[in-house]
């Protein structure tokens, strides 16, 4: 099974803002795929809900240094 999450992303302010968080995304054991658009500031991930969590998730985007925020 493969789920998609969408959290923002606060704190980018250049391409390589973005490519950082989606690089450190993509490398999270359970990934199957990360984007993230500066313009909108969110990261949309498909991932394995066996093997990782929206909070995982969360946390790894803080590990880099930006802003996770919960879209309502
Ligand atoms: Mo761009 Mo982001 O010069 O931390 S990489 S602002």
């Amino acid at each position: 099974v493969v789920e998609e999450h969408e959290v923002g992303v606060g704190g980018m302010t250049c391409a390589s803002c973005s490519a950082r968080v989606e690089r450190a995304l993509s490398k999270l054991h359970g990934v199957v795929q990360a984007s993230v658009n500066l313009a909108t500031e969110r990261a949309t991930v498909r991932y394995l809900p066996a093997t990782l969590s929206p909070d995982e998730i969360a946390r790894a985007i803080d590990d880099a240094g930006y802003e996770p925020r919960p879209l309502t």
